[in-house]
């Protein structure tokens, strides 16, 4: 099995490297987003990718999942980072084809953050869109250049099954 990743890998590296996240650490994972890498066809209003690795969502960003299992309830499972001022943490709410599903306060330090959804809230085709709402902060009123209307930042998103 090795040997057959190792030789993929060269012809087409984005593309095993992506076999091999799934062989080797997702287990129960069905689905991994990667957010700020070739993640163009599934993102929605949000700031550009940075650094080939995250993006700052807006105040109302989406992703939208490819995934239909009619059987089975799941667990949505998201990497959070990102800067956040101590006099305006992050209120933030997710929900799931416009059912809130989870609620929380997200201020400065990394967030792994597991949400239940029941699968009554699936959509019976393959999409499935995932909303992130917060306030948003701009760091030009912080001393900085940047005066782009930030929420949280997102890093990856997981599709879990529950038995
Ligand atoms: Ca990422």
């Amino acid at each position: 099995m090795l040997n057959t990743i190792t030789l993929l890998i060269i012809k087409d590296s984005k593309y095993i490297l992506y076999q091999i996240c799934k062989y080797e650490f997702l287990g129960k994972i069905k689905k991994y987003y990667d957010i700020g890498n070739n993640d163009k066809l599934y993102v929605y209003n949000m700031h550009n990718q940075e650094n080939g690795k995250i993006r700052w969502t807006k105040d109302k960003s989406q992703v939208k999942l490819s995934y239909y299992n009619n059987d089975k309830d799941i667990k949505i499972l998201i990497k959070m980072l990102g800067y956040r001022p101590k006099d305006n943490p992050a209120n933030v709410k997710i929900y799931f084809n416009d059912k809130l599903v989870d609620n929380f306060v997200k201020e400065s330090t990394e967030l792994e953050r597991e949400i239940y959804v029941p699968k009554e809230v699936l959509n019976k085709n393959m999409t499935q869109v995932l909303t992130i709402k917060t306030n948003t902060w701009k760091p030009s009123d912080y001393g900085s250049k940047d005066s782009r209307d930030l929420g949280v930042q997102l890093d990856w998103i997981k599709i879990e099954e529950v038995n």
